[in-house]
């Protein structure tokens, strides 16, 4: 892989949406069908040889598109080569791209290290640096610091059912510019966002990937649940946020549902 196009840290991370051109499928020999579907079942194989680290697929009811994939890996190459293994195999002139998003997984700018957090056990809540509660504390934390940082530098998709994409940026206007904030506020917002979210551990897993320079916009939150309800309602609950409420623009909303490469082709009737 060469060095250049490997993140200096982090997974390459892909959203692909289609939509099934029913014209063009009907007009394919029903050679090229059977052969696309074949193609398409070791494409989209998360097993096969040569994968990138990560990928999954999954069906999305509505108009917007027929499925998704999402992939993610090390070498950008190998993701981009999904996309391209998929619209140059024998099914992909019947496959017509309907949205796509490219970012980075990263660690947010706002998740205190341990130093950080030993500060804010001191100051806060006025633990005794010298005691040994502090440095109890203080080591459970970096243990699961480091455990929730390689989660979000490379994650494991979750085996769950339901899955949610949508991009979203930070406002920049009036007096509704988060980059304007200073960092102390702006962390400030993003603890509360944060301890909103965890309300919803075991029912839904999100990965915050970033995208500023790379897409139109900064970062695409992607949302695994073990029900669409799940979903609903955490999106629903983050909107009071204030970082959500008043500083956050989201994009078109993409939901479906988890299925193999070929439950995916058989839903579709490909
Ligand atoms: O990562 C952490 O767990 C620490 C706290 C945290 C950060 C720093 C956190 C927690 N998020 C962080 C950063 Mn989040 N998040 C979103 C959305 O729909 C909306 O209103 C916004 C979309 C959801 C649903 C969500 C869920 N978060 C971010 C950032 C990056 C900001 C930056 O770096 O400038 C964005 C764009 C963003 C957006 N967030 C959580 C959640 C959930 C469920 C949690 C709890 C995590 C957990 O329990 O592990």
């Amino acid at each position: 892989v060469p060095a250049t196009l490997v993140p200096q840290e982090g997974w390459h991370f892909l959203h692909l949406f289609y939509k099934v051109d029913r014209g063009a499928l009907a007009g394919l020999s029903a050679e090229a069908r059977r052969e696309g579907v074949e193609a398409l079942k070791k494409v989209l194989d998360p097993a096969a040889p040569g994968a990138p680290n990560q990928l999954q697929c999954f069906a999305v009811p509505g108009h917007k598109a027929d499925f998704g994939v999402m992939i993610a890996g090390t070498d950008l190459k190998a993701v981009h080569a999904i996309q391209i293994a998929i619209q140059a195999s024998p099914l992909g002139p019947a496959l017509v791209p309907a949205y796509s998003f490219y970012s980075i997984t990263e660690v947010s700018e706002y998740v205190p290290d341990a130093e950080a957090y030993g500060r804010i056990l001191r100051d806060r809540e006025g633990v005794d640096p010298e005691s040994s509660a502090y440095k109890t504390k203080v080591d459970a934390y970096a243990a699961r610091l480091g455990t929730m940082n390689q989660q979000r530098l490379y994650p494991d998709f979750p085996d769950w059912p339901c899955v949610c994409f949508y991009p979203m940026s930070k406002m920049r206007q009036g007096d509704q510019n988060w980059y304007l904030l200073p960092f102390e506020e702006r962390s400030e917002l993003m603890s509360h966002h944060g301890r909103s979210g965890m309300k919803f551990a075991g029912r839904v897993s999100q990965l915050i990937t970033a995208s500023t320079g790379l897409d139109d916009w900064e970062w695409g939150v992607t949302l695994w649940a073990k029900n669409p309800s799940y979903l609903k309602e955490i999106v629903y609950t983050m909107r009071f946020d204030v970082s959500s409420a008043k500083y956050a623009l989201f994009g078109d909303f993409y939901f479906g549902y988890i299925l193999s490469a070929s439950e995916l082709l058989d839903t579709l009737r490909l």
